[in-house]
């Protein structure tokens, strides 16, 4: 897919005042640092549209980018920042939580990864609530240049062997790097594809009475 167009259009705390859910939309999300913010300027071509290295825990927003004005990118509050007090943990959670399980033109969760880390429990618990769910979603590594090849593929297998003990079928996986580029066409090729069988959910109906 080619990026034409790529533009900020909201940041909100609030479900009900996110834009009408009639364009498929993809959620990024992740622990701090993973490398969230670096990834969809990456994907969407476009430096600085996500701000990198913000204060991790900070902001608590959901943020829509309009892509090719036909869908959108979300960029979600990080996880598993540790100098975040626990009910600042616990408002994100329900926050997140209730905007991934009832968004309706939610098309796929990306989920990034650290591809240089071992499996990590934080993100294995993540992918084992969105697998109860029933929530689609996809994984992304991240950060691929920053070691071998090999140790990458390594990682990965053993991140799949981790959730294999929860899932019959292990997800669509990419491996990327913003730096390099790695993985671009594949992740945006997904997303197009993905976009094609979009079908606008019914939309609440008003009545004049
Ligand atoms: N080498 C390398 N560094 C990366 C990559 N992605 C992110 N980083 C670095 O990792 C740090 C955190 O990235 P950021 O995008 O802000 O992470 P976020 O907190 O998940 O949004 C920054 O210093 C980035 O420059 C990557 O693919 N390769
Ligand atoms: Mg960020």
């Amino acid at each position: 897919m080619l990026i034409k167009t790529a533009e900020f259009i909201c940041s909100n705390t609030q479900i009900s005042k996110l834009p009408p859910p009639v364009m498929p939309e993809y959620a990024f999300i992740g622990r701090s640092n993973v490398g969230k913010s670096s990834l969809i300027n990456m994907l969407s071509a476009k430096k600085g549209m996500a701000k990198t290295s913000q204060t991790p825990g900070k902001t608590q927003l959901i943020n829509h980018f309009l892509i090719n004005d036909n869908w959108y990118i979300v960029d979600l509050p990080g996880y598993g920042y540790a100098r975040v007090s626990k009910n600042k943990k616990e408002d994100w959670n329900k926050f997140i939580r209730t905007y991934l399980d009832k968004r309706e033109s939610l098309q796929c969760v990306m989920v990034l990864i650290d591809s240089r880390l071992e499996p990590q429990k934080i993100d294995i618990e993540f992918c084992n609530w969105l697998g109860e769910k029933g929530l689609p979603f996809v994984l992304i590594f991240t950060k691929a240049d920053k070691q071998s090849a090999v140790k990458t593929d390594q990682n990965v297998a053993k991140f799949k062997k981790a959730l294999k003990a929860t899932f019959e079928e292990v997800p669509p996986y990419f491996v990327t790097s913003s730096e390099t580029h790695d993985g671009r066409d594949k992740v945006l090729a997904f997303i197009a594809d993905t976009n094609r069988h979009f079908v606008v959910p019914p939309q609440p109906t008003f009545n004049a009475e």
